[in-house]
């Protein structure tokens, strides 16, 4: 049995989700502004009689620093101002995470007007967002570039955004962790202590793992959830071990696009649904769809976060649209690249953790298994 929790921050304390010490907001000594400097962080202060106008000029683009244990770390300045949105994309290396989370937020932000009745979306931080774009949005979706593996190092946001919902009547900082797979394969937690904060997951799998050669793969890899999964369980704070909502991601969809005589990823990729709401009402049946399809070719480990009590749905996507035509190529080709279908694990997201409407899904043939 676990001793009854009873840490539960104040109100107006906020978890940082770097260090994971409780923090004060409204405490400038404590979490001082700063701007970054070639020198290191220059911490900025009002000055006696500074006008209103020149100071907030100053703290344009300044971020706040937590002193962590010992290692201090920068978060995006309003984040403790408003309602966090923890968000970890959990799979082992390689499987695409970061290519899913490119696409998706480069997909989201330039598809917000569509959803622009329920939310307004912008970055929240501006250094983030010049990182991700540079880093990862432009050689990708610009260039075609294979990005590289996740580097190890302190974990911290890939991204984040500054979102108010209609719905909730408040505006959240949803942040986004995409850590290298191999740390979830550790049973050291270190290097995750975001999953102990997480509000919400993005399971990857790999979907090429299901294929081998011309045909199916009979033994199909663990694709890494189970550390996240016992890290989840282990540091809920409701004690009842309800895990957060999730969504299973089979990636690279694409390679499985028309093989042998299963053509259900044929059928879901090629669907452009993507866009509108009203279109995300089909989700409950692409779940059905993809824990079948995944359980009749081996994958049921796939499902293990369906075991967890918590809301989950399972997508088929692909960040490229493509395969790459060697193993060892570092663009993908031109003909036919553009991702598929990575927008909906995320507007599902939004909708469990109540960002959304609740979508009122579609009737399946058989009784809901899922969500
Ligand atoms: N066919 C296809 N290949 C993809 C797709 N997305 C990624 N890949 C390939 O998968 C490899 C790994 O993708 P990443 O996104 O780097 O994987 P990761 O899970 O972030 O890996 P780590 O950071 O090492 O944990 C890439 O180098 C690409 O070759 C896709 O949508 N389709
Ligand atoms: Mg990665
Ligand atoms: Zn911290």
């Amino acid at each position: 049995m676990t001793a009854p929790f009873t840490g539960y921050p104040a109100r107006d304390l906020t978890i940082c989700p770097y260090c994971l010490n409780q923090l004060d907001w409204s405490d400038y000594g404590e979490l001082p502004l700063v701007k970054e400097t070639p020198e290191g962080p220059d911490v900025l202060t009002r000055g006696p009689d500074e006008p209103e106008t020149r100071w907030r000029h100053r703290t344009l683009g300044a971020m706040r620093q937590c002193r962590g244990n010992g290692e201090p770390h920068l978060l995006p300045a309003d984040y403790g101002d408003l309602e966090p949105l923890v968000i970890g994309l959990v799979g082992d290396t390689a499987t695409g995470k970061t290519h899913l989370l490119t696409a998706m937020i480069a997909q989201l932000e330039r598809r917000r007007s569509l959803i622009a009745r329920e939310l307004r979306i912008e970055p929240l931080d501006g250094r983030l967002r010049q990182r991700f774009y540079d880093e990862r949005v432009r050689p990708f979706l610009e260039r075609h570039e294979v990005l590289g593996g996740t580097r190890p190092g302190q974990p911290e946001f890939a991204y984040a955004l500054r979102v108010a919902s209609r719905q909730t009547g408040r505006t959240h900082a949803v942040g986004f962790f995409d850590v290298p797979g191999e740390h979830y394969r550790r049973y050291s937690y270190e290097d995750t202590p975001f999953m102990s904060v997480a509000d919400a997951v993005i399971y990857v799998a790999d979907g090429s793992a299901l294929r081998s050669g011309g045909g199916w793969n009979s033994w199909v890899p663990d694709p890494g959830f189970t550390h996240a999964i016992t890290q989840l369980r282990q540091t809920r704070a409701d004690g009842a071990g309800r895990l957060p909502p999730a969504v299973i991601v089979v990636t690279k969809s694409d390679v499985l696009d028309g093989l042998d005589d299963d053509d259900t990823v044929t059928r879901w990729l090629g669907r452009k649904d993507e866009s509108d709401l009203d279109d995300l009402r089909s989700m409950l049946r692409e779940s059905v769809d993809a824990g079948a399809f995944l359980r009749r070719h081996g994958a049921e480990l796939w499902l293990d976060p369906l075991e967890s009590g918590s809301q989950v749905t399972i997508h088929f996507a692909s960040a490229s649209g493509v395969s790459k035509p060697v193993q060892d190529a570092t663009v993908f080709p031109d003909e036919g690249f553009g991702p598929k279908r990575v927008l909906r694990p995320l507007l599902s997201l939004f909708s469990m953790t109540g960002l959304l409407p609740r979508i009122d899904m579609d009737e399946p043939d058989e009784p809901p298994q899922f969500y």
